[in-house]
């Protein structure tokens, strides 16, 4: 292979002159997770990075980063960081020729939009897809919906948030006819006396928020942990409850036996702001602590102990994340736990409330602004024609040119594997690593006529691409994001982009141009395209219009719904009302499911995937990242000894999982911390190290989110000497 062309990477001297006042230290905020903590950033000694130190000007988690916001401006300065458009030829039956050929933009551009035209005129525009990401700022969310709906005229559109937030976000429209990760601000969290943690390592996961925690427990609260590995997180807890995955419902159940069995629950909140109080009796009559004990192994007195504690604290949160939201009964889950919140009056008060807790930097934001296969922005749906009328007149279009609603993120690769969608943009994700079932989605990739990745690396999702563009990283362009309480924050730039090149939005705009749709997208600054956005949010769900860019510096960001320049924001949601038209929540009667895939004599042991502390994702970025590299190296499964025992493994053996799927070898970690019948392997790795061959592709009926957690697989001994 051609060695991948790099110009001079832009060094902090050439440091962005839009941040007023003294230049050093510069401020942005980490690229990684939801917690978007503020960085201060001042040029190294040797000028070829940036020192790190946390930020005193952001008001959450202040004075606090992880390993991995210490080490996150490392990547952008990587040297496998693309400079310039490559380009690989196809041979006579279509399949990608080795070796990139570095290109000008002009040429790049005006090829792609040359072959999307034709495909377009062959075979219609539903034949092109775009695939977003969670990282992406608001304005490049809503920039690529825009995007395919304008410039494509493409109903096909969706991004890694599927696979990441769209159970607990079905789950919160359901029951609260909204869905913000968390109803509060982080600063409620010191207020509740009791705290259940289902499903969410917080402490690798959002190390930051840990302090919250921590303050809640010094003030006496009780934190409860379930998952089915004792982690980093419930460590800290008082009480942990080590769940088989895909049990929570079934436990959940036995919570709200308890609390409704001995008249436990909030009567009055109950009565004046929700529904479905009998749905909920019924649906939990048959799981008595000492039933629910025979099935989980979970005590039937730690049953009771919690559903009293919960239920007679004077404040409690209930935080959900992954651990059960990414499965095929997720959405039940989610609305389980919020039934546990409502049931005992623990919503819209300080130190209440359920959250989702957000992943992705702008897991919040990016999930509101139309990257969603059915979705416009301000979290409106495309199929209500009000809606659609009212952004294509801020559009500037027909309300008729807009596709209705598309498919989810799997879908769209299965629509490849039957050649329906010939052609995708990825922009803001590496889906051959990061999306279940990955050998299928790799080969539904090799079917595409045109596959274009705008990405910082030429990552696995590379691999099957015609032309490869160089995006942006965080430091070389700014934008909004959105953090997981739903505070809206501005991120300034910190360095010019290298001279010729494009920023991610000037990419998207040049190439509207050139398919005939410039007019729609002319834009000098990210700042416009963020106003235009608010406009485009007012009166949905997800109302922006009352902000600003300088309003957003002004106040070190503020809590949407913000409906006016005059309106506060909304830290705490839900204090008077409910979004659906009665203006009260929704309780659900959950009857607990099984999962797509159950264990058998075949495939004996629960595959569960998810992450460790130094690594983000498809590690796309943090695998470049020498001092996280370093503490990681290669993915690790957790077994316990129980199963060690069963397999004969010795001291640097390491063990071969196969699933349905496919196969991967790993080293292993022997511990008792994890359930008996579970096995826990990070998927931040691709190629010989991906989990993701063996995990299960069977998507969630309504949010559509497959069932990363929970897949059956067989383990078996593979000797320190086997290659
Ligand atoms: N270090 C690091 N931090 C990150 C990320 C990262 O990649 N690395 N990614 C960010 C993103 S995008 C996201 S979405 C969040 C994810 O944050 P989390 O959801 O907290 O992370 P996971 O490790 O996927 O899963 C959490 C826990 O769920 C448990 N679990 C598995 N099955 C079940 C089950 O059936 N029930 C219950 N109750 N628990 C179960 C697992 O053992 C695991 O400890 O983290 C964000 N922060
Ligand atoms: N087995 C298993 N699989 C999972 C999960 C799990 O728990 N288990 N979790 C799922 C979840 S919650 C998520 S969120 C997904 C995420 O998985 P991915 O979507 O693969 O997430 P990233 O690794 O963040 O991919 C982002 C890509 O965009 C690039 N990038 C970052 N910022 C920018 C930018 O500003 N501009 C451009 N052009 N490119 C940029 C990065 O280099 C990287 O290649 O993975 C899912 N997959
Ligand atoms: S907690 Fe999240 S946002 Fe903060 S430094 Fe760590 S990875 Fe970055
Ligand atoms: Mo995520």
């Amino acid at each position: 292979m051609a060695t991948v062309q790099s110009a001079p990477a832009p060094a902090p001297a050439s440091a962005a002159a839009d941040q007023a006042g003294t230049r050093f230290p510069m401020r942005s905020h980490c690229c990684y997770c939801s917690m978007q903590c503020g960085l201060e950033l001042t040029p190294d000694a040797d000028g070829a990075g940036w020192t790190v130190k946390p930020s005193s000007d952001f008001p959450v988690a202040t004075g606090r980063l992880c390993q991995k916001g210490y080490n996150s401006t490392a990547h952008a300065f990587h040297p496998e960081r693309l400079r310039l458009p490559l380009f690989r030829n196809r041979d006579a039956d279509g399949a990608l020729q080795s070796g990139w050929t570095p290109s000008f933009w002009d040429e790049a551009l005006d090829a792609i939009a040359a072959k999307l035209k034709g495909l377009r005129e062959r075979h219609g525009p539903d034949s092109v897809a775009v695939f977003g990401g969670g990282s992406l700022t608001n304005e490049m969310s809503y920039l690529l919906g825009k995007f395919a709906r304008v410039a494509l005229g493409t109903r096909y559109i969706d991004y890694n948030g599927r696979y990441c937030m769209s159970s607990a976000a079905a789950a919160q429209q359901l029951a609260f006819g909204i869905d913000r990760g968390l109803n509060f601000p982080l600063d409620d969290i010191p207020l509740a006396r009791y705290i259940i943690l289902a499903g969410t390592n917080i402490a690798e996961c959002q190390p930051t928020m840990m302090p919250y925690l921590l303050a809640a427990k010094k003030a006496g609260a009780v934190i409860v942990t379930i998952d089915p590995r004792n982690t980093m997180t419930s460590k800290t807890a008082d009480i942990h409850i080590r769940l088989q995955p895909g049990f929570d419902s079934v436990l959940v159940n036995s919570l709200l036996h308890v609390i409704l069995e001995e008249k436990l629950y909030d009567a009055r909140f109950v009565e004046t702001r929700t529904h479905g109080l009998e749905e909920v009796r019924a649906a939990v009559r048959d799981f008595p602590p000492d039933v629910v004990e025979r099935y989980t192994g979970i005590p039937e007195e730690v049953i009771r102990v919690v559903a009293r504690g919960f239920a007679q604290a004077e404040t409690g949160i209930v935080l959900t994340a992954r651990g059960l939201e990414q499965q095929t009964n997720g959405v039940e889950h989610a609305l389980n736990y919020i039934n546990l919140c409502l049931l005992t009056g623990k919503v819209g008060r300080p130190g209440c409330g359920y959250g989702a807790v957000t992943g992705q930097a702008n897991g919040q934001g990016g999930r509101e602004h139309g990257q969603k296969a059915d979705q416009l922005p301000g979290y409106r749906s495309i199929e209500d024609p009000a809606a659609r009328e009212y952004v294509a007149g801020v559009w500037g279009v027909d309300p008729d040119s807009l596709p209705g609603k598309g498919v989810s993120a799997y879908e769209l690769f299965q629509k490849m594997e039957t050649g329906e969608i010939k052609a995708l943009l990825v922009l803001g994700s590496n889906p051959v690593v990061s999306s279940p079932n990955a050998t299928r989605v790799l080969s539904a990739l090799q079917k595409l006529e045109l596959c274009v990745v705008v990405d910082l690396f030429e990552t696995e999702t590379a691999a099957c691409a015609d032309w490869l563009l160089p995006g942006s990283s965080f430091l070389e362009t700014e934008g909004t994001l959105t953090n997981l309480e739903g505070r809206v924050f501005h991120r300034p730039r910190v360095m010019e982009k290298p001279p010729g090149g494009l920023e991610d939005y000037e990419i998207l705009s040049a190439l509207a141009d050139r398919l005939g749709a410039g007019a729609y997208f002319r834009y000098r600054t990210n700042e416009e395209i963020f106003d235009e956005m608010c406009r485009a949010t007012k009166g949905g769900k997800a109302d922006y219009s009352g902000l600003t860019y300088e309003r957003l510096r002004r106040e070190k960001g503020v809590f949407w719904p913000c409906p006016s320049p005059e309106h506060g924001g909304t830290p705490r949601m839900f204090q008077s009302t409910f979004h659906h038209a009665d203006g009260k929540a929704r309780m659900h009667g959950i009857k607990p499911g099984k999962p797509a895939e159950t264990t058998d004599r075949a495939y004996p042991y629960l595959l569960t995937t998810g992450r460790v502390g130094t690594h983000y994702l498809s590690g796309a970025q943090t695998r470049r990242t020498e001092a996280l590299m370093k503490k990681t190296p290669v993915p690790t499964a957790e077994i316990h000894p129980s199963l060690a025992e069963k397999l004969k493994l010795r001291a640097g053996d390491r063990i071969r999982l196969e699933s349905r799927r496919g196969s991967a070898v790993f080293d292993c970690k022997i511990t008792s911390e994890i359930h008996p019948t579970t096995i826990f392997v990070p998927f931040h790795w691709g190629g010989s190290q991906s989990v993701n061959v063996l995990t299960s592709d069977a998507l969630h009926p309504i949010s559509r989110m497959p069932e990363f957690k929970i897949a059956a697989v067989r383990a078996e001994r593979y000797p320190a000497s086997a290659p």
